[in-house]
């Protein structure tokens, strides 16, 4: 990965060479920790503009009021500092990634008196599935793993220990030759991929799990959501079937990260016309528009830096 100059640290901007925590970190050998995933892209104006910033902070809060971590600064001072970090660093494109994560003060399964910490870095970071998956579509398959159960772990919450099973799925499928992997509810629904919401479009309309499919309410799907609207394409919520999958006209998966990247096959059948489908392309497009600020009805999704 590309280095940056600075990472925020508990208040403070380090060099990132001595943003380090101690071995006996408490989030390190439990899981517990909540953590965001930004955007930031340059703009036509040739200025950085975080995507979707107060959504990713809110989420952020509350990941962290699911896990019961009391977070030491406000939304606004988080809000700020990731704004510094990008800032400092000068970047123009970038990823970042805010972490809410315990101490080392003390071990054990009751967090109650360990320290909570925060920290902001930030880096150029390129497509997530390849630039020829996000014109051509990726490989997929159904994962053999099980996305966590409402239950188990609360799927609301973006928290460091889900990714156990995420790293699960996607080590699998590249294993195989795949290039993601898609997973299915405790009930056998489909989730999510390993690291994006997804989508179906079938007979015109786009679906999507429900937010009770296990999956984690992504801010890339939300937006999905308002550029349908925009483009008058109709969206569902429900319940996904695998071979409602397989049967699917178009499939793409949604994350800051991967941004929109198109599925063109799952499990070995081709999806479709087997690459990029036409509703796949329009809502692709219109989503780099927006990042990049050529779409001034969707400007308040962007934040200078
Ligand atoms: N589901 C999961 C499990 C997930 O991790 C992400 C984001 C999403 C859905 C989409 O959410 P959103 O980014 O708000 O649209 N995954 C982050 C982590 C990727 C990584 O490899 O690290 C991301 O895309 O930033």
């Amino acid at each position: 990965m590309e280095k940056t100059e600075k990472i925020w640290l508990d208040g403070k901007l380090v060099p990132w060479g001595e943003a380090n925590v101690h071995i006996l970190t408490h989030t390190l050998h439990y899981g517990l920790g909540v953590f965001e995933g930004i955007r930031c892209y340059q703009t036509k104006k040739k200025k950085p503009a975080i995507f979707r910033l107060h959504e990713h902070v809110d989420r952020l809060f509350n990941s962290a009021v699911v896990l019961g971590i009391d977070i030491p600064f406000s939304p606004e001072e988080i809000f700020t500092a990731i704004q510094l970090v990008v800032r400092k660093n000068k970047l123009k494109e970038c990823y970042i990634r805010p972490i809410v994560f315990l101490g080392h003060n003390q071990m054990g399964l009751n967090p109650s008196g360990v320290d909570v910490r925060v920290a902001i870095a930030a880096w150029p970071w390129g497509t997530y599935l390849g630039d020829e998956g996000i014109s051509n579509g990726i490989r997929s398959r159904i994962s053999s793993f099980t996305r966590h159960h409402v239950n188990i772990t609360m799927t609301r919450a973006k928290a460091c220990g889900h990714y156990v099973n995420s790293i699960l799925a996607k080590t699998e499928a590249v294993r195989d030759g795949y290039d993601e992997a898609i997973l299915l509810d405790p009930q056998g629904y489909v989730s999510e991929g390993s690291g994006e919401n997804i989508f179906l479009l079938s007979k015109g309309r786009l679906k999507t799990p429900a937010l009770s499919c296990s999956n984690l309410e992504g801010i890339t799907r939300d937006s999905v959501f308002d550029i349908a609207k925009h483009l008058k394409i109709e969206v569902e919520e429900g319940l996904i079937t695998r071979d409602e999958l397989y049967l699917a006209n178009e499939v793409f998966l949604t994350g800051t990260a991967a941004e929109i990247t198109p599925v063109r096959e799952i499990d070995n059948r081709k999806i479709g016309i087997g690459k990029r489908g036409k509703t796949t392309a329009r809502i692709q497009k219109m989503f780099f528009e927006i990042v990049q600020g050529n779409h001034t009805k969707f400007n308040k999704w962007l934040s200078e830096a």
